[in-house]
């Protein structure tokens, strides 16, 4: 069998089929800098942490989609609802949740988003309508569907952004998902973040059809790619993708970027060709993004360094406040499982004997 690997192929810069916005003030592009230099920063310190093993599980990183990350948070509104996958961190930065609560969750403390009891692929923020978070490939594609449809329901303002990779698209569920939302006119944008690969395997190796936008047509959906190496073309393509979603007719969106580094940060990346890496290297979008607004005298190698020291500050301190955490209490391992009781849980811990007398209270029981 012949072995396909190529990058997926360019994006232009403006996404087709989606409207012109006005260009985004100075004081606006250099917000989008700051931020995805914190998340460079907060993803770098992550790696080390996990590496020190002070972060247990998995560990997935947004190095190199940093201006994918921005640009989609930068449109949604407060009260729209994010749903994606085990590569969040950045997208938790993007919604305003402080990175000492995302650096708790992942050292597993109980000040993280998540009461540390949900790790690095788990975060969850209600009050940042961050609704996780997921470690099943395409999980959250159906889940985000429903609450679009629970908007709906209300006759809601509100849209549902549904972020994925490349490699989500190939899960039942998306097409299950993008053709109820198609046919029920649901408040959605469905975003695929194509970094060109899943885990190992390129697009073109897995993909029938590699410029996954298309896939939309299927359910005469609307859709486009964009560059996501330019948080400013992301941006405004969110916006367009968000403007139709809130008229009821549900978006596919694209980004094309790429990851600077292995799947997770215990994946050395041995198949990835040289050239390749020099190149993803070469077209770092933080990297690139600086050029660009220094040479609209935006930025000045003074102010570079500053934006640097501050991110680097700020993940320092990150870092303290989930050092200083407690570890959650074992009791409270089963607060969290079900939202609802269920009076067949038994919330024995691991050793506990299975008969006899409950070693707490059980939920649901009568009290
Ligand atoms: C249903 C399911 N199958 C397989 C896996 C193992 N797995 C974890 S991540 C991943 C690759 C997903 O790639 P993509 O969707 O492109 O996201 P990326 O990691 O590139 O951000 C796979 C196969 C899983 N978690 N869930
Ligand atoms: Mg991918």
């Amino acid at each position: 069998m012949a072995v396909r690997r190529s990058r997926p192929t360019a994006a232009p810069k403006a996404a087709a089929g989606t409207t012109p916005h006005a260009a985004p003030p100075d004081e606006m592009l250099l917000a989008f800098y700051r931020q995805m230099v914190l998340i460079r920063r907060f993803e770098e310190r992550a790696a080390r942490a996990y590496t020190q093993a002070e972060i247990g599980g998995y560990c997935h990183l947004n190095l190199g989609e940093e201006a994918t990350v921005v640009g989609l948070m930068s449109a949604m509104e407060p009260s729209d609802y994010l749903f994606t996958n085990y590569r969040e961190h950045g997208y938790a930065i993007g919604r305003g949740i402080a990175p000492g609560r995302i650096m708790a969750e992942l050292y597993g403390r109980s000040d993280g988003v998540s009461k540390g009891w949900g790790g690095s692929m788990h975060l969850f923020d209600l009050e940042a309508r961050l609704l996780g978070g997921y470690g099943i490939v395409g999980g959250q594609v159906p889940l985000a569907t429903g609450a679009a449809l629970a908007i709906d329901y209300r006759s809601g303002k509100e849209a549902v952004v549904c972020v994925m990779g490349d490699g989500a698209t190939n899960i039942g569920a998306f097409h299950e998902s993008l053709n109820i939302a198609a046919l029920w006119q649901l408040p959605i944008v469905y975003v695929v973040v194509n970094n060109g690969l899943g885990m190992g395997t390129t697009v073109e190796q897995s993909s029938g059809e590699p410029e996954l936008y298309k896939r939309a047509a299927s359910y005469r959906m609307a859709s486009a790619r964009v560059d996501g190496n330019d948080p400013v073309a992301v941006r405004d393509a969110t916006l367009s993708a968000l403007a139709s979603a809130r008229e009821g007719k549900p978006f596919l969106l694209e980004t094309v970027s790429g990851r600077l580094k292995g799947h997770s940060v215990v994946d050395p990346a041995k198949y990835r060709a040289k050239d390749e890496a020099e190149s993803l290297k070469a077209g770092d979008p933080v990297a690139a993004f600086a050029v660009q607004l220094a040479e609209r005298d935006l930025l000045t190698d003074e102010a570079i360094a500053d934006i640097d020291a501050e991110a680097m500050r700020a993940v320092g301190e990150a870092v303290a406040f989930a050092e200083a955490s407690p570890h959650p209490s074992v009791e409270t391992l089963f607060d969290y499982t079900y939202a609802t009781a269920v009076p067949n849980d038994s919330r024995r811990l691991p050793g506990q004997p299975l008969f006899g007398p409950a070693p707490f209270p059980l939920i649901g029981a009568p009290v």
